[in-house]
């Protein structure tokens, strides 16, 4: 099944998607926004929305090393095109987010289904209570990064990873597994969940251990896996460990180590998106990811020497 058309805001179980393919917009152009326009232009029409106008060609290096080029519409968030989307993606930074929605409400429908792809957890609670349409979350581990050198406007596909998407209710459970049907036609692997809460939990653990790292020591992710990395990676993974017990996240199925070298693994050539952050001077998300690890760990009386270090060391 492919996405279609607008969701009522008050079907939450059992609506079905009409049948006319309708545009999809994707708000902020940094890398997980390309690579989600990159790939569902394949599918669908999108439109690529920053504060400045997008470029207007983009090309997408994929993990194999092919070469995709292709013109993608953009606008900005003062121009936005006349007509409305059939969904919204919002791809900004987690610090971004509720900017970006204060500076797009009323000017789309409000039951416009809304799609939030932000690490952490803290703005997904805030907009799933907030906008009045249905509010999916969406956790990726696929590897990208920008490459905008003056002679091409590119986004590199540095690893392959995997999505969920969500209600953080379970609501919804149509419209997830339509997203998910078309992300998937589009080459990006996803899966519609009913337990998006603690696959963003299990996310946090991952951005965690490896974001803070390489942004500092300005590595590439597969480097974590060499001493004396690996050993900094297993002093925060016993950290997070305590903290999610705590919190009564389950474990996930290949455990934490396993979780978090998975993704090491098949994102050993990217750049992660704080180091991306912490290279062109620009805020990180590190509020975003260890600030709930940290508040969770103080609430539990749990000590994270590890997690403090990296958060007084990261911008
Ligand atoms: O999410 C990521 C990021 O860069 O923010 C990972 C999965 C760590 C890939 O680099």
């Amino acid at each position: 099944m492919s996405l279609t058309t607008n969701y009522p805001a008050h079907a939450p179980h059992g609506h079905q998607a009409p049948s006319e393919p309708l545009s999809q917009w994707i708000v902020g152009p940094g890398a997980v926004g390309r690579i989600l326009a990159m790939h569902l232009a394949r599918q669908v029409p999108v439109t690529l929305i920053g504060r400045r106008e997008p470029p207007a060609r983009l090309t997408l290096t994929t993990p194999e090393g092919e070469r995709e080029r292709r013109a993608l519409p953009g606008a900005t968030l003062l121009t936005l095109p006349p007509t409305p989307p059939a969904i919204l993606h919002l791809t900004t930074k987690a610090h971004g987010a509720e900017a970006a929605i204060a500076a797009l409400t009323g000017r789309v429908p409000a039951a416009t289904p809304l799609v939030l792809w932000q690490n952490g957890f803290g703005v997904q609670e805030t907009l799933t209570r907030s906008w009045p349409g249905p509010v999916l979350c969406a956790s990726t581990t696929e590897g990208a990064f920008v490459d905008d050198t003056p002679e091409q406007q590119a986004v590199v596909h540095a690893g392959h990873g995997r999505t969920v998407i969500g209600h953080l209710d379970g609501a919804y459970p149509e419209l997830a597994g339509s997203l998910a049907n078309t992300f998937s036609a589009a080459g990006l692997a996803c899966e519609a969940v009913d337990n998006i809460r603690v696959r963003l939990w299990h996310k946090l653990a991952v951005n965690a251990a490896i974001n803070p790292l390489v942004a500092r020591f300005r590595i590439r992710n597969g480097q974590l896996r060499d001493r004396p990395f690996r050993l900094m990676v297993e002093a925060v993974i016993s950290e997070l460990v305590t903290i999610m017990a705590a919190e009564g996240i389950p474990t996930p199925p290949d455990g934490w180590l396993g979780l978090v070298w998975g993704v090491v693994e098949a994102t050993a050539n990217n750049r992660a998106s704080m180091l991306q952050d912490v290279l062109a001077g620009r805020p990180t998300e590190s509020d975003a990811i260890l600030g709930p690890l940290c508040a969770a760990a103080r609430r539990h009386g749990i000590a994270t020497p590890a997690l403090d270090t990296l958060w007084a060391a990261t911008p």
